[in-house]
């Protein structure tokens, strides 16, 4: 899905990731760059053009805090940005509280309706919903018939009549009334073109209906024209929704992106497949996650603005550099990194540490018991660990239910650490923290 644009994305975030200061000059490039990969992806001309007006508006009024590069600080802006575009929150799908709901879908001819209206009724049943499937294009030869042998499979009764679409939906509903289903899903006929008889019937199908939700099914992989299509039916027949289909394919990521702003409907649902069950409720921040290939810088920044105030990494900083960082700064630091998820994670957002400390692993575990050691430690010793004798250090090992060896171990690692702050500019943190986890335990 999206595989070209994320790459290209990708490749421009590179760019911008190393730059140490938000200027307006680098953020214009960066954001020019940007703005033809969408362009390229088939995004509509004026909502690329309006996202990028609003990423720029945001990054230069934007404070970069010290635990972050600018360079993330923009991919998260336009994170934001593009699940504001793809609208927001998740929209779901509206459940009648007088059942039958009853959801119409339209959409032009190959866009996936049928197959979707049967992905459709089995996300109803999994949802605990008794769906009837009503088959309302009497037009296309093999349609029942294909609407059939697709509810055969998923076991959902086909309804169907000789008779026009508005009958057919029509009686469809009295019959699920007095049948007990809960939901009814009403395939209706697409046309190669929009014309004005397909959109007539489909808008007497909405009126005779009254629909709990309509649909407009649009195939993501025609790019521009989907735009076209997605206003034109908007403008008769005013759906609540939009679904996504064929998102498996080659499809450049234009329409995705686009629809929403153009048609101010929520994208309900996407198809990503030609079997019954994939379908998926459709999530903005998911997507744009997916579209952009950086869920790891995303989780990064939230999680540092929300948990890394910048005082403590200025504190931080300052300690290592004047040579006072203790056992009392290690333990915070370890309590941080529970709250971050990792030491590598926390130390990378230090500034001047995160670009040494890449593809550095950390063994997590040994963590908690390096933790369990402060903690047995009382403040004086944490401050000056000089003092721990051998007296100390087996009430240390006790108290933290370690040995003796691995409080010595400890103490060790840590003023070799220190020791190695002390070159604190020229050193290389990456070999010196994998010496660090490698003699842990
Ligand atoms: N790869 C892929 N193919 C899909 C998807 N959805 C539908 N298709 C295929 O697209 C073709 C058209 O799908 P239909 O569901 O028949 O489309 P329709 O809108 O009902 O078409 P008409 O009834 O002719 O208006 C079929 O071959 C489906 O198998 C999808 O999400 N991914
Ligand atoms: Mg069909």
């Amino acid at each position: 899905m999206f595989e070209d644009l994320t790459y290209k994305l990708e490749s421009a975030f590179k760019k911008i990731r190393g730059q140490g200061k938000l200027t307006e000059k680098n953020i214009s490039d960066a954001l020019r760059e940007v703005r033809r990969i969408l362009l390229d992806a088939d995004v509509n001309y004026k909502v690329a053009k309006d996202f990028i007006e609003k990423v720029e508006k945001k990054s230069l009024g934007k404070e970069v805090i010290a635990s972050i590069t600018p360079g993330q600080l923009i991919i998260k802006i336009i994170h934001d940005e593009m699940v504001d575009l793809l609208g927001g929150k998740t929209s779901p799908i509206v459940i009648s509280n007088n059942p039958p709901s009853i959801y119409l879908l339209a959409g032009l001819q190959g866009s996936g309706k049928t197959t979707f209206a049967v992905k459709l009724a089995r996300y109803l049943k999994n949802i605990k919903l008794k769906p009837l499937l009503v088959a309302c294009d009497i037009y296309r030869p093999a349609a029942v018939e294909q609407l059939k042998i697709l509810g055969n499979q998923i076991n959902v009764e086909v309804f169907h009549l000789d008779k026009n679409p508005i009958e057919i939906a029509t009686e469809s509903i009295d019959y699920a009334k007095k049948n007990g289903f809960s939901a009814v899903v009403i395939d209706s006929a697409g046309r190669l073109h929009i014309d004005e008889e397909m959109m007539d019937e489909i808008s007497m199908l909405k009126e005779a209906c009254n629909p709990t939700e309509t649909y407009f099914v649009v195939d993501s992989m025609i790019g521009q024209d989907a735009v076209n299509t997605a206003k034109a039916f908007h403008d008769r027949i005013s759906y609540d929704g939009v679904v996504l289909t064929k998102l498996d394919g080659d499809t450049k990521g234009g329409c995705a992106l686009s629809i929403r702003a153009i048609v101010n409907k929520p994208i309900k649902f996407v198809s990503i497949g030609e079997k019954i069950d994939s379908i998926e409720v459709f999530h903005p921040d998911r997507m744009a996650s997916r579209i952009l290939g950086k869920g790891d810088i995303i989780t990064l920044v939230e999680k540092a603005q929300s948990a890394f105030e910048e005082k403590q990494a200025e504190r931080l900083e300052e300690k290592l550099k004047s040579n006072k960082f203790d056992f009392e700064d290690f333990l915070d630091q370890l309590r941080l990194i529970k709250k971050l998820g990792s030491l590598s994670q926390t130390l990378s957002m230090i500034p001047g540490i995160g670009t040494k400390l890449k593809n550095t692993q950390i063994d997590e575990k040994a963590l908690v018991r390096v933790e369990a050691i402060i903690n047995s430690m009382t403040r004086e010793e944490r401050k000056n660990p000089r003092i721990l004798n051998a007296s100390r250090k087996r009430r240390v090992a006790r108290g933290s239910g370690t040995s003796i060896q691995e409080v010595n171990r400890l103490i060790k690692q840590f003023e070799d650490m220190q020791r190695m702050i002390k070159k604190f500019s020229s050193m290389d943190f990456k070999k010196a923290f994998r010496n660090f986890n490698l003699n842990l335990y």
